[in-house]
C-alpha cells in the first residue's frame, strides 16, 4: 500500500521583510546592533534554505513581503540570489505581497536586475507577476500546480479575491495556493494595526476553493486555517524574524507534509520551526513598595517569566507604580542591561514624593503647590476646550507633563539629580 502513498513536502516561510526601516523606532537599538540584527536576519533566512535543501523539499513557498521593496539594497538582492539558486532545482515560489510588490521597479523584474548590473534570478525561483491569479505547474512533478497573484503597489487591497471561484484549469490534484491577505477573525497582535485588513476573505470563501493547501502571508502570528470538517488547509507562518515589540518569543518557518493515500483525500500537516538566534520579549513590572534590592530581583523574574534568554534576546522592560526616593532606580535598571542583547525600558514609575509631607513654607512645598495648581489648570484649560486626547495639540501642555516637571524639579531639590523618565 505503501507504493501507492503520494507525498508532497515543503518549506514555507513569509513577511521576513529584508532591508525594512524596523530597527530604528522604539526598538532603539544602536547603529551597530542594527548592523548585526540586518546579518543575523539573513543569516537565519540563509539556514531555513539550507535546511530545506538538506530535507530535499519538493517546493519552497513565499507568500509575500520577503523584503521591502522600497529599501532594499543590492547586497541584500544578490544574497537571496546566490541563496536561492542553491538549492539547485528545488523551485521557490514567491506571491509578492504589498512590501515587495511587483511594480517596474522590483528587483523580481528581470530588466530590474540587469540594469542594476545585477545576475539574474535563478530558473527555480518562479514570481506570480500579474494582479489576477495565475497558475504554475510544478516543473519537476505534474501532479502538482501553484496559485498566486503579486500586488502590485504598497496598497491597501480591498477587493474580496475570494468571494468566487478561483479557476484553477489545472487537472493536477495538488494545488497549492500562495496568497498575500488577510483572513477575518485572524486575532495577533497585529490583527488591529491600520491598514493590515488588506485583500480580506474568511475561512467560508477559502474552504469553498478547490486548494489542497493555502501557504498565507501578511499576518504576523503564526496561524493555522481549519476547515468546519476540523481538516488543516492553510496556514500562516508568521513573521520569519522578530522586528518590533507586538512580534515577540519565537518567529517560524513551516515545513509541511501533504500526504494522499488510498482514500484520495490529502492530508495536511505542518511542523514550525525556529530560525532567528533571538527573540523579542515583553516584559512589565510595578515596582511600587519594592527595596532596591527586590526590584531587582523582581525585573530579573519578569524578565525569565517571559521565557527570555540571557545574552540573546531583545527586551521591551514596560515600569510603573512608585518608589522611595532615596533608591537608586536608575543603578538596577542599568545593572541588568549587559544581560540580555538589547533592553528597552518604558520608564513610567516615580519617586515616592507625594507621600511625605512638606513644610508648605519650605521651597519644596511651594514648589509643590504651586505644580499641582498649574497641572489643575492646564487639565481644566484642556478639558474645557476637549482635548482631554493627549495627541491632541501637542503644543499646548498636558496634565502629564506638568507632573513630570514637578517630579523633575523634586529631584533636583531633593537629590541635586533629575532621573529624566524614557518614556515613549
Ligand atoms: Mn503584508
Amino acid at each position: 500500500m505503501e507504493s501507492q502513498l503520494k507525498r508532497f513536502t515543503f518549506l514555507q516561510l513569509s513577511d521576513v521583510h529584508l532591508d525594512s526601516r524596523f530597527l530604528s523606532g522604539r526598538l532603539g537599538l544602536s547603529q551597530s546592533q542594527r548592523y548585526e540584527r540586518n546579518n543575523e536576519m539573513l543569516l537565519s533566512l540563509y539556514r531555513a534554505l539550507e535546511e530545506a535543501g538538506n530535507r530535499r523539499v519538493d517546493a519552497i513557498l513565499i507568500p509575500g513581503d520577503l523584503f521591502d521593496a522600497d529599501t532594499i539594497t543590492g547586497p541584500t538582492i544578490n544574497y537571496l540570489i546566490e541563496s536561492f539558486s542553491r538549492l539547485g532545482d528545488i523551485p521557490i515560489i514567491i506571491a509578492p505581497g504589498n512590501r515587495d510588490y511587483y511594480s517596474f521597479a522590483s528587483p523580481y523584474n528581470p530588466k530590474v536586475l540587469q540594469a542594476r548590473g545585477l545576475p539574474p534570478w535563478p530558473d527555480n525561483v518562479i514570481v506570480f507577476d500579474a494582479d489576477e491569479f495565475k497558475t504554475i505547474k510544478h516543473p519537476l512533478r505534474d501532479d502538482v500546480c501553484f496559485i498566486g497573484r503579486a500586488f502590485q503597489k504598497n496598497e491597501v487591497e480591498r477587493r474580496r479575491l475570494l468571494n468566487r471561484p478561483v479557476a484553477l484549469r489545472t487537472g493536477a490534484p495538488l494545488n497549492f495556493f500562495v496568497h498575500h491577505g488577510f483572513l477575518e477573525g485572524y486575532a495577533g497582535p497585529d490583527a488591529e494595526i491600520a491598514d493590515k485588513y488588506s485583500a480580506p476573505f474568511s475561512v467560508e470563501e477559502l474552504e469553498s476553493q478547490a486548494f489542497t493547501y493555502s501557504a498565507l502571508g501578511h499576518c504576523h502570528e503564526f496561524a493555522e486555517v481549519y476547515s468546519s470538517q476540523g481538516k488543516l488547509i492553510g496556514a500562516y507562518a508568521g513573521s520569519f524574524v522578530g522586528r518590533s515589540f507586538e512580534e515577540a518569543g519565537p518567529r517560524l518557518a513551516l515545513f509541511g507534509t501533504v500526504i494522499v493515500g488510498p482514500s484520495r483525500i490529502p492530508e495536511c500537516t505542518v511542523e514550525p520551526f525556529e530560525f532567528d538566534n533571538r527573540r523579542i520579549y515583553v516584559a512589565g513590572l510595578d515596582v511600587s513598595g519594592l527595596t532596591e534590592e527586590v526590584m531587582s530581583e523582581e525585573i530579573t523574574l519578569a524578565i525569565q517569566d517571559q521565557g527570555a534568554r540571557t545574552g540573546d534576546d531583545i527586551i521591551y522592560l514596560h515600569l510603573e507604580g512608585s518608589y522611595p526616593p532615596e533608591a537608586d532606580k536608575s543603578a538596577v535598571v542599568e545593572n541588568f542591561r549587559d544581560n540580555y542583547f538589547h533592553v528597552r525600558v518604558a520608564d513610567h514609575t516615580r519617586p515616592d514624593y507625594l507621600s511625605e509631607r512638606f513644610d508648605e513654607r519650605t521651597t519644596e512645598g511651594k514648589f509643590i503647590e504651586a505644580m499641582l495648581e498649574y497641572k489643575r489648570r492646564v487639565e481644566k484649560g484642556r478639558a474645557d476646550a476637549n482635548l482631554l486626547d493627549p495627541s491632541q495639540a501637542p503644543d499646548s501642555v498636558s496634565g502629564g507633563t506638568a507632573e513630570d516637571a514637578l517630579y523633575y524639579g523634586l529631584d533636583a531639590l531633593r537629590r541635586q539629580r533629575v532621573d529624566i523618565r524614557n518614556v515613549d
